[in-house]
């Protein structure tokens, strides 16, 4: 059986399926669930959607958001009997390694992903690398199983077209990522409510804070890298959160003429995490490994312990 059927028929089998986000939820993992959600809907199944992480309130727009919930006890007592995961490389990147396995229900996963360093931890792994977002696999599946997509569906696909291929424009912009794109416009697929509430939504403190990563920027000729750091100060001094510098690392990468950039950012824990974006033919993801990390070949992003500092004119993770 096809891995599309296969993944179809754990839901339609499923008594009550749970869909879960990975945490720090984008675009593409919240499109994905909802758009998977949307059809678990017309076809009348009972299900729940989850993320461990609050969305931010930017993705108010997206049809079906109100359902998602963030408390687990709640997830548990629904007692799923089959979790399918988006855009998650692992299980713990979903922040569902414990859970289910304290599920007494012993649930079936799936994994719906588009990760090359995916560990292909389901029952049922839809993984297709070569797709440009997570929404674009769930894409491949409904037309795989033959259902039909409706406008709500459309715009949650989009939005994760548009989130991970920064709206049609950094290399993961395939001719089956424009060729889906229009077709979703066709069918309904709300794209300019999303550029309102994912692009056109920048606080003069998140620009302010930008104007310091642009102004630190640093271009090391070794390794054709260009590099950038936003400390904790820097966040106060704005007053804007950690989670503003979202954004910062595709916005270089959309105008800046440099073969690799890496955005390295203080968070609360003493943590330090580092985005890399690449345009050219090497592989950013093997850096973000190497370092506990993982994403894409051309955009990736890891968690190190550490804080930022300035050491003869460049910043170092001390
Ligand atoms: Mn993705």
């Amino acid at each position: 059986m096809h891995v599309f059927h296969q993944a179809d028929a754990v839901a339609r089998a499923s008594r009550h399926p749970l869909l879960v986000s990975h945490r720090n939820p984008d675009g593409d993992t919240l499109g994905g669930m909802l758009a998977f959600g949307g059809y678990l809907d017309a076809i009348g199944k009972e299900h729940t959607r989850f993320c461990a992480d609050r969305p931010g309130p930017g993705y108010a727009f997206l049809p079906g958001i109100e359902r998602v919930i963030s408390d687990f006890d709640e997830a548990q007592r629904r007692e799923p009997d089959a979790v399918f995961v988006f855009d998650a490389g692992d299980l713990k990147h979903a922040v569902m390694e414990e859970f289910v396995r304290a599920l007494p229900t012993k649930p079936s996963v799936v994994n719906f992903d588009h990760h090359a360093s995916n560990t292909r931890y389901g029952d049922v792994n839809v993984l297709i690398t070569d797709a440009a977002s997570t929404t674009e696999v769930v894409h491949r599946f409904l037309s795989g199983i033959g259902a039909r997509i409706n406008r709500d569906m459309a715009t949650c696909i989009l939005t994760g077209l548009c989130t991970d291929t920064s709206n049609f424009s950094n290399p993961a912009t395939s001719a089956s990522a424009l060729r889906l794109g229009a077709e979703l416009l066709a069918a309904g697929g709300k794209f300019s409510d999303i550029q309102r509430h994912l692009v056109k939504n920048k606080s003069v403190g998140i620009l302010r804070l930008w104007g310091i990563a642009l102004e630190r920027l640093r271009y090391n000729n070794t390794h054709q890298m260009a590099t950038t750091a936003l400390t904790i100060k820097d966040f106060e001094d704005c007053g804007v959160d950690e989670e503003s510098t979202e954004g910062i690392s595709n916005f270089l990468a959309a105008v800046l003429d440099a073969p690799t950039i890496m955005v390295l950012r203080e968070a609360p824990g003493g943590l330090v995490r580092g985005s890399l974006r690449t345009v050219e033919e090497r592989d950013v993801s093997k850096l973000a490994v190497a370092l506990g990390g993982g994403g894409h070949k051309k955009a990736a992003g890891f968690t190190v312990r550490g804080r930022l500092a300035e050491v003869d004119g460049t910043w170092k993770i001390i």
